[in-house]
């Protein structure tokens, strides 16, 4: 039975800090300092905690339990120190929260979609989390060497000297689970919380079946994933690789569309670096990049193999976007 009487201060038990580390909908599985995991339900229906969140919870008193006997109560979420998110015209979708970084996992196959890559990387800039880029499937030769080409602006864009990139992207093949591979990305893991983003199919939950012992996260046949349009993971899971739990893995279902709604038209150049590069050169301070005379962006467009160069692609991509977030959302 459900009792709304607030219950006497005296009686009142202590509130604990706890971590999210699945969501389900409406409930949460949230784990204690200790490390116990416990299914817990949140009071009313502002704490809308995600994973990653640093919750306060509370034990069910004996005999209140939905049933399984170890449920809690989150009482408030903690201040996030940042937040992924995607928004479309009629809803708000959560990733995680209190990220370090995320890792957008594409594949050979299933062929990722540019545009999809892009906006993930500027949703990642804008909530200020470093993005790595990673590309699946290396075993699968020749789509892999088409995808690995068509990454040629992210590998390169914001080049200096050849040296020092904006993007970091990683060729992998996780399903040979080269000891190469597993040590380069445990470097580059160690002590973050990473959240594995990316479509259906690209090898997430694989990537976390490798590094997490004894996670057995379901993968799906990369068929059925493009056949049905099923999604394999349905939720999204934090896994701690170490038993120290200092580093942690976030899979999470696969994406399709990627609104960035809660974004402004006139601050998409910003989280672009290869436009951000050029943007300060602009005749007019106000310059949207689109049609004005003396544009420095519009001015580095050209399908060349050259670090400084927007690639016709980019700039597609920047135009729709800023068409797509400048339509009235009534
Ligand atoms: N050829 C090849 N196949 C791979 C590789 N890595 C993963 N796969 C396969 O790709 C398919 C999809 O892998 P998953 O790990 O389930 O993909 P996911 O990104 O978690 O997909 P969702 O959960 O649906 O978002 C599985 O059949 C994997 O065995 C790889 O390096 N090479
Ligand atoms: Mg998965
Ligand atoms: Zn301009």
């Amino acid at each position: 039975m459900h009792c709304s009487h607030p219950e006497p201060m005296a009686q009142a038990p202590a509130r604990l800090e706890g971590l999210v580390v699945a969501s389900h909908g409406r409930h949460c599985v949230v784990e204690s300092a200790g490390g116990e995991r416990r299914i817990c339900h949140p009071r009313g229906k502002k704490s809308q905690a995600v994973v990653g969140d640093r919750v306060l919870w509370q034990p069910a008193a004996p005999g209140q339990g939905r049933g399984h006997g170890d449920e809690g109560t989150i009482e408030k979420v903690l201040e996030r120190r940042n937040l992924l998110y995607r928004q479309d015209e009629v809803r708000t979708k959560s990733f995680a929260a209190n990220l370090d970084q995320v890792l957008i996992l594409i594949a050979a196959e299933p062929v990722f979609s540019e545009s999809q890559l892009a906006r993930a990387l500027i949703a990642a800039e804008a909530a200020r989390i470093t993005p790595l880029i990673a590309l699946n499937k290396s075993d699968l030769v020749e789509p892999f060497a088409r995808a690995w080409e068509r990454l040629w602006p992210y590998r390169h864009m914001g080049g200096e000297q050849d040296t020092q990139h904006h993007y970091r992207v990683l060729p992998l093949s996780l399903s040979e689970s080269g000891a190469v591979d597993r040590d380069m990305l445990m470097h580059l893991l160690a002590g973050k919380t990473t959240l594995v983003l990316g479509p259906s199919g690209a090898g997430k939950s694989t990537l976390v079946n490798l590094l997490v012992p004894g996670a057995s996260a379901q993968t799906g046949e990369i068929s059925q994933a493009l056949n049905s349009g099923r999604h394999t993971t349905t939720t999204t899971t934090l896994y701690w690789i170490d038993p120290q739990r200092t580093t942690a893995l976030i899979d999470s279902p696969g994406f399709q569309e990627f609104g960035l709604r809660h974004l402004a038209p006139t601050d998409l150049a910003r989280y672009m670096p290869d436009i951000a590069a050029h943007a300060e050169g602009c005749r007019f301070y106000n310059c949207t990049h689109l049609h004005e005379p003396g544009c420095a962006v519009q001015a580095q467009v050209r399908d060349e193999q050259d670090a400084q160069a927007i690639s016709p692609q980019r700039y597609r991509i920047y135009g729709e976007l800023f068409a797509e977030l400048s339509e009235s959302p009534y």
